[in-house]
């Protein structure tokens, strides 16, 4: 059975009534922050770390770590939903807000869509209308303390209102594009947009995806 087969089988449990209007459908709430990734952990110097903005802009920039800490920073707390039917609540990240990073950084983006690249080859689609909203963050901190490494520091994306496979990790590109193109998931069986209240879980194409069972995952 592939993951998307099994994810759409698995048994799920019920939630306190006070809480399950901030759960979506087919989720199991954790207090655990598991760890899920494909391959390996990358390893930086912040020295030589950047973060490349190109595709369809007026100007295509690529900035250094400490330009990045230069910029507003901001909180946010929020619940996090992933595919494999876990979720937390409560999560406070730190870091630039999407809005005021292209603010910041006076790029004009021409494109609709948006690919974020993470180290390792990793990808993600996004619609600009998902990045230009209040509680999308480039995060670089968690609960206070910077991410740790497998939580992907220096640099991940956040974007609470979709499944969690959207928020890249070691992210190094932001690629604006004019039209939707499917990132590594996506490209898996997983749906394009993502949004975990319509259980936008999956496209519908039964592809083999690799095992990814949250609860045998490393977690902390
Ligand atoms: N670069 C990169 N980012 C990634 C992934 C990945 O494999 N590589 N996995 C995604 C998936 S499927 C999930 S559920 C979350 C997990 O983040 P966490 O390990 O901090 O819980 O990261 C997302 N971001
Ligand atoms: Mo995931």
């Amino acid at each position: 059975m592939n993951k998307a087969e099994r994810i759409k089988r698995m048994k799920v449990p019920t939630v306190d009534p006070a809480l399950a209007e901030r759960l979506p459908p087919g989720q199991v709430l954790t207090e655990r922050f598991p760890i899920l990734h494909e391959g390996e952990v990358p390893n930086y110097d912040l020295e030589t770390w950047t973060l490349r903005v190109f595709g369809e802009v007026d100007r295509e920039v690529t900035l250094r770590y400490e330009e990045l800490l230069a910029m507003p920073q901001s909180m946010l707390t929020c619940d996090i939903h992933c595919v494999t039917r876990w979720s937390r609540f409560g999560n406070r990240f730190e870091g630039i807000r999407f809005r005021d990073f292209l603010a910041a950084i006076g790029v004009k983006p021409r494109g609709s869509y948006v690919m974020l690249h993470g180290d390792h080859g990793y990808t993600a689609n996004l619609a600009l209308s998902d990045l230009d909203r209040d509680d999308i963050l480039l995060a670089h901190s968690f609960e206070g303390e910077p991410l740790t490494e497998k939580h992907g520091w220096p640099l991940r994306l956040i974007v609470p209102h979709l499944y969690f496979w959207k928020s890249v990790k070691w992210l190094r590109g932001i690629e604006f594009m004019t039209e939707n193109k499917p990132g590594f998931w996506e490209q898996n069986g997983f749906h394009l947009n993502g949004d975990p209240f319509l259980e936008e879980r999956f496209s519908g194409e039964a592809l083999p995806i690799p095992e990814d069972e949250w609860e045998k995952k490393e977690f902390d």
